[in-house]
């Protein structure tokens, strides 16, 4: 009899925490029951627990939707994205709207699993376009942070990408990029710039196409060039199953 009591007070203990505690992205969310789009906590590292908006299979039909785990989002110039080193490391902005989930974070997830990424873009005119890499991964700190992606797959949006392929992250308080200058400076974000880029996902939210502003804008270059900003931009991963 005491045998039993105490199994059935241990199962439930032995439930709750596989639910609730080793949620490492929003396939083991979703894979829990969790089925629908929302904010919810993971725990990348195993321990901490970090908000993250999860894009999940049952919004609808949309290829975009399955499982996601979005680790970068724009969408309402809500948040300002020229940020030091330290918050580009641990990540800031709101889950409700715009944000960064930190690089950290994002090693910690793509270190132990394989994983695909997928940038949806929409500009000011309701134009839509997309490109997945099969292969993303963030290299450890003492290594700089670096991107690697592979895989390119062409939604309408052309390889914008591919030129940060390989390089470390920089901001405009930690300059590891090959350009003379501050690409993070020069250009207004936070990113894995080369000398400097194809993309500024994280640069200036620009409301629109403005010639003004060459390169410091939230831009895409292979699908609107370099001076239309654009409305949203979401960079989203889900594991390989
Ligand atoms: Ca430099």
């Amino acid at each position: 009899m005491a045998m039993m009591v105490f199994l059935t007070a241990l199962i439930p203990a032995v439930w709750m925490n596989e639910c609730s505690q080793y949620e490492n992205d929003c396939s083991d969310i979703y894979f829990s029951g969790q089925t629908v789009s929302g904010n919810y906590s993971i725990y990348p590292s195993g321990d901490v627990p970090v908000s993250v908006y999860c894009q999940m299979i049952s919004d609808g039909n949309d290829e975009a939707n399955g499982e996601w785990t979005v680790i970068q989002r724009r969408m309402d110039g809500s948040v300002n994205f020229y940020q030091p080193w330290n918050q580009y490391k641990t990540g800031f902005g709101n889950v409700e709207s715009e944000y960064w989930l930190g690089l950290e974070n994002m090693y910690q997830l793509t270190n132990k699993r394989k994983y695909t990424l997928r940038v949806d873009l929409e500009n000011f005119n309701g134009d839509k376009a997309f490109a997945i890499y099969s292969s993303f991964s963030v290299g450890p700190e003492a290594d700089g942070y670096k991107l690697h992606v592979s895989g390119f797959n062409n939604g309408g949006a052309g390889d914008s990408l591919a030129r940060h392929n390989g390089y470390k992250f920089s901001t405009f308080d930690k300059d590891q990029d090959v350009y003379k200058n501050s690409c993070a400076k020069s250009f207004l974000g936070g990113f894995w710039y080369s000398a400097c880029h194809d993309t500024n996902p994280n640069g200036v939210y620009l409301w629109g196409e403005d010639p003004t502003y060459t390169a410091i804008g939230n831009v895409w270059s292979t699908w609107k060039g370099k001076t239309v900003g654009l409305k949203s931009i979401c960079m989203k991963i889900k594991r390989v199953s």
